[in-house]
């Protein structure tokens, strides 16, 4: 069985932000059962876990003599190892990871950028000079992508990990007020997390914050 790192309090308060999220759901859209393994912040830099994530961050992936890091890269494996997640055609297929990519690397550095400006700098003189021009990049992303997603469900074709990226990305901009300028991105993201496999997944991780605030 697959085992992943997860933290053992997350900051976000079980709201499925962190990035052990997007790995549990694509275990979950497979069927494939995994564990978890919880880490502190002070284990997550020690040696041993070092050696798995030489950034010291969550999450990794471990299973048989395989280990990774990166978010991208462990859905990627899960999804090319198992059914379900990756289109059979082979352009479709090459397509779907591309969708993969433009989620972490088009539109999740903006949205990481606007979500740690408005979590950690809210006190700084200059935010408020700052803020709109972070949500502009942001609001041209979501433009450009609602326009491409047009009237269609997913992505292309079928829901595939490149949705799954994508709507793990798009969630964390819930508390912007950027998801109401694009309903149409809103209900995107609402159709990811209504899948039971989003569902699973989601509980999993609330589970284990609710565990740590209670003990
Ligand atoms: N590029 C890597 C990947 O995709 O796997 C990034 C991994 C990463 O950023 N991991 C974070 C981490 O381990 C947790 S997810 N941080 C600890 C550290 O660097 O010391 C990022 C995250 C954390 C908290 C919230 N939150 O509270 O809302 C959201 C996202």
């Amino acid at each position: 069985m697959p085992t992943i790192t997860a933290f053992e309090s997350s900051p976000d308060r079980g709201k499925g932000h962190a990035r052990d999220m997007r790995v549990r759901w694509a275990f979950e859209e497979v069927g494939q059962p995994y564990d978890v393994r919880l880490v502190s912040f002070t284990a997550m830099k020690q040696p041993a876990h070092r050696a798995l994530h030489p950034f010291g961050q969550i999450p990794t992936y471990e299973d048989g003599d395989l280990a990774l890091f990166e978010s991208g890269a462990i859905v990627l494996h899960i999804a090319e190892h198992h059914d379900g997640l990756l289109p059979k055609n082979a352009d479709a297929r090459a397509r779907a990871i591309a969708w993969m990519f433009a989620a972490l690397s088009t539109m999740e550095p903006p949205i990481v950028e606007l979500t740690m400006a408005m979590l950690f700098e809210r006190d700084k003189r200059w935010y408020a000079e700052r803020l709109p021009g972070l949500q502009d990049r942001v609001r041209v992303r979501l433009g450009e992508l609602s326009r491409r997603l047009g009237e269609a469900d997913w992505l292309d074709g079928t829901f595939s990990a490149g949705d799954l990226m994508m709507v793990t990305v798009l969630r964390r901009l819930h508390t912007s007020g950027l998801l109401d300028e694009f309903p149409d991105i809103a209900a995107y993201v609402a159709r990811g997390e209504a899948r039971p496999a989003f569902r699973r997944a989601f509980d999993a991780q609330l589970a284990v914050f609710t565990a740590a605030s209670q003990s």
